[in-house]
């Protein structure tokens, strides 16, 4: 597919001038499917203070329609933020910085921040199904968010159980309520090797895999068509020997790339596109977050994409912060993101969370992160979202997940407590959003 010895000399150079990833002895496992025992080497990643290029003399209006946009969003979803900025760079040459988001001068919620921004940027939060049944949760889930993503309702198990039997109403009861409160979904997620059933998981033949991931794609989009606009559409179809996105990056060899090699990318994109003509078709994946190999080969693999015309509207930093994924400063996310923009793509902070593991990241380490990251996206007009993958401690998958329980210790990882009381790292959160 491209030149892993360019992958390699280009991270290795990378690497010279400041790799950011730490392989941590023992970091395994991870958002992928693969088990492992979690080990407790994971250190702290670089020292980032803040990010974004160019001054703070950014000027409102450069935004486009985007900013026309902004006085109309307050009491909606926030539109489509920024879609029309990738042309906002100054024109006066090809390395001139591109011009930066605008804060409101004041918000009394995240979402309210995002609102008021110009151009617009989504504030999103991964809702589940056991988390409306608590009033708190969706109290809270509401006045912060404008964007949801379904943090386990839309997978294919739970869409597509038995072949070409749909199974909407955990999915339809999660967008509905995102919809009477104003807010925007992202499908998630339609092409990924995990929770997928057993007989797909097992299928074999490139005729059956297309077959039955067109089926998949054409009935999941086709029934959330009004409702649902924006998409992954393939999730994680890269794999390193650690989860931090070092070592040995390669495709992941799940039932789609067996069957159907790396083209599948190009046609779940196709699928995807004929479908729906005007939904934001996104790749999103983990770990792609520090300056690491993982990071060097999707952006290979998502210029490639672009250079064939593949569909694809932009690409998910998925922004898993501390074990069992990457750790990255607020410069490392900067310069991810502005690689991807750069290919004419809107970018995302799709799945944030970074998880403390006990005292891996220090408490002041995780605040400086957060508004670090958070800056680097908000000041990008090309950055249309971020998402947060939970609301509250205590419901965070980091709590059940193998090799992310830290012998038990707390991630601590989202911005609210089990009280649903706003955390330090709330504050941090709506100071970058507010430019401070
Ligand atoms: O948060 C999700 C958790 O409840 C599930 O058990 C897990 C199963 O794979 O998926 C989690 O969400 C993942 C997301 O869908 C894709 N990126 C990584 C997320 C965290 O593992």
């Amino acid at each position: 597919m491209r030149s892993t010895s360019l992958a390699f000399l280009l991270s290795a150079f990378l690497c010279t001038i400041g790799c950011s990833d730490d392989d941590g002895a023992g970091e395994t496992g991870g958002a992928g499917p693969t088990g492992g025992t979690g080990g407790a080497g994971a250190t702290s990643g670089p020292g980032s203070t803040t990010s974004g290029s160019g001054g703070a003399g950014a000027t409102s209006g450069s935004g486009g329609d985007a900013a026309t946009s902004t006085s109309s969003t307050t009491s909606g979803a926030g539109g489509d933020a920024a879609t029309s900025t990738s042309s906002t760079t100054s024109g006066t040459g090809g390395s001139a910085p591109a011009a930066r988001r605008v804060p409101a001068a004041s918000a009394n919620s995240l979402r309210e921040a995002g609102e008021k921004a110009n151009p617009p940027i989504l504030i999103g939060a991964a809702i589940s199904g056991g988390g409306l049944n608590d009033n708190n949760y969706k109290r809270v889930a509401a006045a912060e968010h404008n964007y949801v993503t379904a943090e386990n309702e839309m997978k294919w198990d739970a869409l597509e159980p038995n072949p070409g039997q749909f199974s909407w109403g955990a999915a339809d009861n999660i967008v509905n309520w995102a919809r009477s409160n104003n807010m925007k979904v992202k499908g998630h997620t339609l092409v990924w090797h995990s929770q997928l059933p057993g007989w797909m998981n097992s299928m074999t033949g490139a005729a059956q895999v297309e077959q039955a991931m067109r089926r998949h794609i054409e009935n999941v989009m086709g029934h959330f068509k009004d409702r649902v606009n924006h998409w992954d559409v393939v999730n994680e179809a890269v794999l390193t020997d650690s989860d931090t996105g070092v070592g040995n990056p390669r495709m992941r060899p799940t039932v789609f790339f067996n069957a159907l090699g790396e083209r599948y990318l190009d046609l779940a994109f196709q699928i995807a596109r004929e479908q729906d003509p005007t939904a934001k078709l996104y790749y999103n994946d983990y770990s792609i977050d520090a300056r690491n190999e993982k990071a060097d080969f999707v952006y290979e693999m998502i210029k490639g994409m672009v250079e064939r015309g593949v569909p694809i509207d932009g690409v998910g930093l998925q922004m898993h912060i501390g074990p069992p994924n990457n750790v990255a400063g607020g410069e490392d996310v900067a310069y991810n993101l502005r690689r991807f923009a750069d290919l004419g793509l809107e970018v995302l902070i799709s799945e944030m969370d970074i998880n403390r593991c006990g005292n891996v990241v220090s408490a002041s380490d995780q605040l400086t992160y957060y508004h670090d990251i958070v800056e680097a996206c908000f000041v990008m007009p090309e950055c249309v979202g971020i998402t947060f993958w939970g609301i509250n401690d205590g419901r965070s998958w980091l709590n059940t997940w193998s090799t992310a329980r830290c012998n038990g210790q707390s991630s601590q990882s989202l911005l609210f407590n089990d009280q649903y009381q706003k955390k330090e790292t709330y504050n941090r959160v709506l100071d970058a959003l507010l430019g401070r």
